[in-house]
């Protein structure tokens, strides 16, 4: 069966196709269900059993819709998390899960010995700051009093979240918030983070003293490396050892990165909680001058003339970093960001690295197609997620594309229609990879559906 131009490899019989809208909503709502657990959303039973903080930003926008009160459940459990310092982690332990069904578990993490860190067990790094936009979507999808009230109680909490990017975060002073671990970037092992890894020492003979858990789920050849995780861990073991504390970073921290996607969420969600305070009696305008300063700061550190796109930056050589990735085009979602640099990203867009046509007979890839290091298999170095084709085509509607966002729209509803909610899918083929059953991928095919 071809769906969109792509072919399919697993269970499509539950849906009709593209047009059967009430079907995919059915398996979208049937993924989440399954994976509700108390209080928040698992990514996916098998390779994700915790809470993971952007896939709840993802995971409440797609609730909104369907389960209203569980959406606001979702960002509420993951706020309880909140360090005293504002960080929201990247994954919330769920207790009950018997030990070693993650790795690296909480007995890795050791958050309990850290200053300022929840009761709950929890990692000490953060993920794209996609929550506040979460939140007024989800209030946009789901207004009403109850909506009203979450966002009362939220908005201090997403302040607070933006104020520790802001002030513990800004390694270089430059108005841009630096990551201290691929995991942070929340495409891990993008080929953005191979120059600042390769300063990473580390070898990958330390795994064979641990059990990755991640291999046993899916395919080790569509996994990062012994190698990558040997980096991970010592990259983890640096941070935790500084108590997980920001201060003197750029002297001894071994992965210090400055994010095109990070610092666009950063900055977006500025705009969102500009809307979110008028709502709840608060000011907007400061809100409105940071999200600017973010779009000029992104702009003057990140913006490369040479390509006409968005690179990362390694501060620790202070160079942009030459992949070119899909993290570089994922500034479109600044609607502030001026028509000459979003017109360069469109160009990038819809060259033959990443495809983004009207017709989109192939899906969004996460890297350069034609690199001669794409791999269509291995995870965030090429295969398609929807997470990052939702955000693109946000970019591609807040720019004036429609029509380049309708292509994108269909060809990420053909991806579900072909190969059910996989966690990402083949560049190609469509063919559906990493776990079944995945929760981002049902709640943002729940918002396409209903635009
Ligand atoms: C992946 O990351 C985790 C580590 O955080 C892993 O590989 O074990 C990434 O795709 C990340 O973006 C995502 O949030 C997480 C859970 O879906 O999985």
């Amino acid at each position: 069966m071809t769906a969109g131009g792509v072919t399919a490899d697993a269970d499509p019989a539950r849906t009709g196709g593209p047009g059967d809208v009430a079907g995919l909503r059915r398996l979208a709502v049937d993924t989440l269900d399954a994976n509700w657990e108390h209080d928040h959303t698992v990514p996916s039973r098998t390779l994700y059993p915790h809470q993971w903080s952007w896939d709840s930003a993802f995971i409440a926008i797609g609730l909104a819709q369907v389960r209203p009160e569980r959406a606001w459940r979702e960002l509420a459990s993951l706020f309880r998390a909140q360090w005293a310092d504002g960080r929201v982690p990247h994954i919330v332990f769920n207790p009950a899960m018997r030990v070693g069904a993650y790795f690296p578990g909480p007995e890795m993490w050791r958050s309990a010995d850290a200053q300022g860190a929840p009761t709950v067990a929890t990692s000490g790094l953060v993920q794209p700051p996609v929550h506040a936009l979460a939140a007024w979507l989800a209030y946009r999808r789901a207004p009403g009093p109850a909506g009203l009230d979450a966002l009362r109680r939220l908005y201090p909490a997403l302040v607070a979240q933006q104020r520790y990017l802001a002030d513990r975060r800004d390694v270089a002073g430059d108005g841009l918030v630096c990551i201290v671990h691929p995991w942070e970037s929340g495409l891990d092992n993008s080929p953005a983070w191979d120059e600042p890894m390769g300063a990473v020492g580390a070898d990958a003979a330390v795994m064979r003293a641990y059990r990755r858990h991640d291999t046993t789920h899916a395919d080790a050849a569509h996994r990062p490396t012994d190698l990558d995780y040997a980096r991970y861990l010592a990259i983890v073991t640096a941070y935790r050892d500084h108590g997980y504390s920001d201060r003197d970073l750029a002297d001894a921290h071994p992965f210090l990165v400055e994010c095109p996607l990070f610092n666009a969420a950063f900055g977006a969600a500025e705009h969102a909680l500009a809307e979110i305070a008028t709502l709840v009696d608060a000011d907007p305008g400061p809100h409105r001058v940071r999200a600017a300063r973010v779009t000029e700061a992104l702009l003057r550190r990140l913006y490369d003339p040479s390509t006409g796109t968005f690179q990362p930056r390694d501060l620790r050589t202070d160079r942009l970093v030459g992949a070119r990735t899909v993290l570089g085009l994922t500034p479109l979602i600044l609607p502030d960001l001026p028509a000459r640099h979003a017109d360069a990203l469109v160009v990038e867009a819809r060259s033959a690295r990443f495809g983004v046509d009207r017709r989109m007979d192939q899906p969004l890839p996460t890297y350069d197609r034609t690199a001669p290091d794409f791999e269509p298999l291995r995870y965030w170095r090429g295969p398609s997620w929807l997470n990052i084709g939702w955000l693109i085509r946000r970019g591609l509607l807040a720019h004036g594309h429609p029509e380049l966002a309708a292509g994108l729209r269909r060809s990420m509803i053909g991806l579900v229609v072909g190969a059910g909610c996989h966690e990402y899918f083949h560049p190609d083929t469509g063919a559906g990879l990493g776990s079944p059953a995945f929760s981002w991928t049902a709640a943002l095919l729940l918002d396409l559906l209903a635009e």
